[in-house]
């Protein structure tokens, strides 16, 4: 009897698992009439354990020094999961789009939740790549490829340094 229960939870586990490697998500919101729409795609890693539940916030600057804060990214659906995509409508404050140049830095704020007894507890996250358009033109296109990590720094992203390259911070 209890062999068979935990056979069913066992099958249960994995159903979720499952269920959590095809989820990739879609923003449903629509950005008020005086801010610009960009259409932010990220990709989660193809790794054991790629993906996480923590909170993410974006901060972006386009080229022409315009500033762009999203706080948590989240869309109905289980976000930042291995090996899914998920895309974002980000409204910005209008004239951020204005320059069709790529992003001069992107920053992600990567937050781990509260745990139990005040400890932070944390959900490595294996990012694989992001892109951002603007009505189909490419603001930002970067390969990451690397695991990101709340309890060794909670803050990083990439910035240009001259008119071709972005460096990782
Ligand atoms: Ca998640
Ligand atoms: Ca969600």
């Amino acid at each position: 009897m209890r062999f068979d229960l935990f056979l069913i939870l066992q099958l249960n586990i994995i159903v979720i698992i499952i269920v959590q490697i095809n989820g990739n998500t879609k923003s449903r919101n629509f950005c008020t009439e005086n801010m610009d729409t960009l259409e932010m795609k990220i990709e989660t890693g193809d790794v054991w354990l790629a993906g996480t539940d923590d909170q993410i916030n974006v901060l972006l600057r386009s080229a022409n020094g315009h500033i762009c804060r999203i706080h948590h990214l989240d869309n109905s659906g289980n976000d930042r999961e291995r090996n899914s995509v998920d895309t974002y409508n980000l409204c910005c404050p209008e004239g951020f789009a204005s320059d069709k140049r790529e992003l001069s830095m992107l920053a992600l704020a990567h937050v781990p939740p509260a745990g139990k007894n005040g400890r932070a507890s944390t959900n490595d996250w294996f990012i694989e790549h992001i892109e951002i358009k603007v009505k189909g033109n490419v603001l930002f296109n970067y390969r990451f490829h690397a695991w990101t990590s709340p309890s060794k720094k909670w803050m990083f992203g990439v910035s240009k340094v001259n008119e071709r390259d972005y460096v990782h911070f």
